[in-house]
């Protein structure tokens, strides 16, 4: 009997080894990767975004149900590229220049791509040119910006400029803990986020 509700259960928990067993379990009955992702993996996330969002769980806990999320997706991540099972669109994500801290940064990484989107993560201290160079050669539908720095949130304002002047058609979504709806929206970003479950509702909702 294939649990991919128990995949869920055991990624809620931040069981990595138990995610790790039954998706082999489930590829060994013969499950689609797709299935296997949609069902078990992404399920158990949105209920990860949905709990942090609501205060009932906090940072750790997603850091490790996040972990247990990785677990899966090593297994599940090559049958998924052979299948040609696509992605909801790519999302290019890094902390600005100047700026080193990452932890806000990935877990919104982790989301994402726990809600089924190719994830490219530039790490920290990224100038413009590096997040357009990337957004084009990586065909990025979305480009996220993290800074947590009063200093260097205003790089963020660069990198929208050198998008747009550039013609890359990404759009673009910022946040960090210094970041308002107001402050995004006269840096003229498409989106902001405070929380990484708001970004990943906030990204599907730009496209
Ligand atoms: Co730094 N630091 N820090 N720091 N640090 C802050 C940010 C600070 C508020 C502390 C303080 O003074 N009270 C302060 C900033 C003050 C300001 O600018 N007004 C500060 C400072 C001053 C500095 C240094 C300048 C200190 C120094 O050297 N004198 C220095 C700067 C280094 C640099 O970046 N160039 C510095 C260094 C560091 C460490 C390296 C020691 C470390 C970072 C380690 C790391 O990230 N790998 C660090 C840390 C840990 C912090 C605090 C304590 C915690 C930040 C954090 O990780 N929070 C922080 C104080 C605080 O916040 N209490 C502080 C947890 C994380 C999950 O939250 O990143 O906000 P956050 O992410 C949230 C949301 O903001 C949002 O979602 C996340 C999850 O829900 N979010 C997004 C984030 N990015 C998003 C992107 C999105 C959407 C949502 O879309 C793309």
């Amino acid at each position: 009997m294939i649990d991919l509700k128990g995949i869920a259960e055991f990624l809620i928990a931040g069981n990595a080894q138990k995610v790790r067993e039954l998706v082999q379990a489930a590829i060994n009955e013969k499950v689609g990767p797709k299935k296997i992702l949609d069902e078990g993996l992404i399920s158990g996330m949105e209920v990860v975004g949905t709990k942090f969002r609501n205060c009932e769980i906090y940072i750790p806990e997603v850091l490790v149900s996040a972990r247990a999320m990785h677990a899966g997706m090593e297994i599940l991540e090559p049958l998924l590229a052979k299948s040609g099972v696509k992605s909801k669109g790519v999302f290019l994500i890094g902390t600005v220049q100047g700026d080193l801290h990452d932890i806000g940064k990935n877990l919104v990484a982790m989301m994402m791509k726990g809600a089924g989107w190719k994830v490219i993560d530039l790490g920290v201290d990224v100038d413009a040119e590096r997040f357009v160079k990337a957004a084009l050669e990586e065909r990025a539908d979305v480009i996220g910006l993290s800074a947590l720095l009063t200093t260097t949130m205003e790089n963020m304002k660069t990198v929208i400029e050198l998008v747009k002047n550039k013609g890359c058609e990404a759009r673009i979504i910022v946040g960090g803990a210094p970041l308002t709806q107001s402050y995004a929206d006269g840096i003229g970003a498409d989106g902001y986020a405070p929380n990484a479950a708001a970004a990943v509702e906030t990204v599907s909702s730009l496209l």
